[in-house]
């Protein structure tokens, strides 16, 4: 067990338990009035804390300084220094901060709620016994649809279900567990019917969702995984070509997928926000979009500050930290700053100021408008 954490260089991440209810249907009226609420599921992209609920190592876990340093000024759980797409998204929507589902006492869910976990995919392989794999996060989704029904009437929880936006990111870490960790599940098999698996299994969860009566899917596409500071350590300064080679297989099926069930299942809605594409143009052009940094990150340590040990938590003391999170794209050794963040999230709502073609077919503007 040891050996393995040890060899986690890098990775991501993740949410969930119920709790029990307390306000009854008439307050809840017009709360979910013309309102559509956020379920928010998959890794360390949009993991708000729950990974502070469950028994697992640092490396799954940012509840210490510097995470969180600009914008909560404190550790919230969030591998970031500040908000994450699905805190910018709440806002835009006009929804407050979408808790934890794991978070004592979080027990509300007119608005939605986060069950994202960091490490976690789409395959309970990837990092088994540290994350919350989505098959989990889409069971206790199910637990909150229950809740709902029952403290609303079936009409009205209906209603907040089919007008709510379900907001993915997964797998990210299905593929970067098998050079993180000795586990030989990868290596049986190709990388295409790999990918096959991970895609059919997150496609299977949306279906999940799509029969209980959700409609209106927001789906992040792979980052470049290859390119990002830890995997570029594996690459000697270049971008971890098997790693990207991954990735960019994922995004191709994942396209595919989600058109196909645009076309089969009715009245099925999403937008798919390309961040593969969006993360290589600032990694390349940095300062084109307002970074003076794209390739080392702020916090860690090594070439490319690459090696995961910001916060001095996971088995290393030393670390640096750069003093302006704003100048870098990159916070750790994989994930992005709160100020790239940003600029994903107005994107991927498709507000006027981001012009981008990264978000398709609709924006998520569009699916939160369309009551
Ligand atoms: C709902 O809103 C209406 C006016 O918008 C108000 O009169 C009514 O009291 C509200 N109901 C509840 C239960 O808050
Ligand atoms: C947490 O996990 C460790 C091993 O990973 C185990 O020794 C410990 O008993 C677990 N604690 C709880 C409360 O489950
Ligand atoms: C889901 O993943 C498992 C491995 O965890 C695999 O055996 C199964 O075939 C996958 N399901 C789909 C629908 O791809
Ligand atoms: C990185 O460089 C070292 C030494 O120059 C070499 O041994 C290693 O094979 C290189 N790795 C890759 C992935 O190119
Ligand atoms: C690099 C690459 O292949 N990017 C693709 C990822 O997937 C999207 C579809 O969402 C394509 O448009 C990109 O070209």
């Amino acid at each position: 067990m040891k050996k393995k954490l040890e060899a986690r260089v890098f990775f991501f991440f993740v949410a969930a338990l119920l709790a029990s209810g307390s306000h009854g249907s008439k307050q809840s009226d017009n709360r979910t009035k013309n309102r559509a609420a956020l379920f928010i599921f998959g890794d360390s992209l949009l993991d708000a804390g729950n990974n502070n609920y469950i028994n697992t190592s640092t490396l799954d876990q940012a509840n210490f300084w510097p995470y969180g340093e600009t914008f909560f000024n404190f550790p919230t759980g969030r591998f970031c220094d500040g908000r994450l797409i699905s805190d910018f998204i709440a806002e835009y929507a006009n929804l407050p901060l979408i808790e934890p589902y794991l978070q004592p006492g979080n027990n509300q869910y007119y608005y939605g709620v986060n069950f994202a976990s960091a490490g976690a995919g789409a395959l309970v392989e990837t990092f088994q016994g540290f994350v919350i794999p989505l098959r989990t996060q889409a069971k206790y989704f199910n637990k909150v649809e229950r809740k709902l029904r029952q403290e609303l009437g079936r009409r009205e929880a209906k209603q907040v279900i089919s007008k709510a936006v379900y907001l993915f990111s997964i797998g990210n870490n299905d593929y970067i567990s098998p050079f993180a960790t000795s586990s030989h599940f990868f290596n049986s098999f190709t990388p295409s019917h790999y990918v096959s698996m991970v895609v059919g299994n997150f496609t299977s969860v949306i279906q999940e969702i799509y029969r209980k009566g959700g409609r209106k899917f927001g789906v992040i596409n792979s980052l470049p995984l290859g390119c990002v500071p830890g995997p570029r350590l594996l690459g000697n300064g270049t971008c971890f070509h098997k790693l990207s080679q991954l990735a960019v297989l994922h995004n191709r099926t994942l396209s595919l997928a989600l058109s196909h069930l645009h076309k089969h299942l009715p009245g099925f809605k999403y937008s798919l926000y390309d961040l593969y594409t969006e993360g290589i143009r600032r990694i390349n052009h940095p300062s084109k979009f307002g970074f003076k940094e794209g390739k080392r990150a702020c916090c860690g340590s090594g070439p490319y500050r690459g090696q995961a040990t910001c916060g001095g938590r996971r088995g290393q003391k030393y670390f640096e930290l750069c003093e302006e999170p704003n100048h870098y794209l990159f916070w750790d050794s994989v994930h992005f700053t709160e100020f790239a963040y940003k600029q994903f999230a107005a994107q991927l709502w498709g507000s006027h100021t981001s012009n981008s073609n990264s978000v398709k077919p609709y924006t998520l503007s569009h699916l939160f408008q369309d009551l």
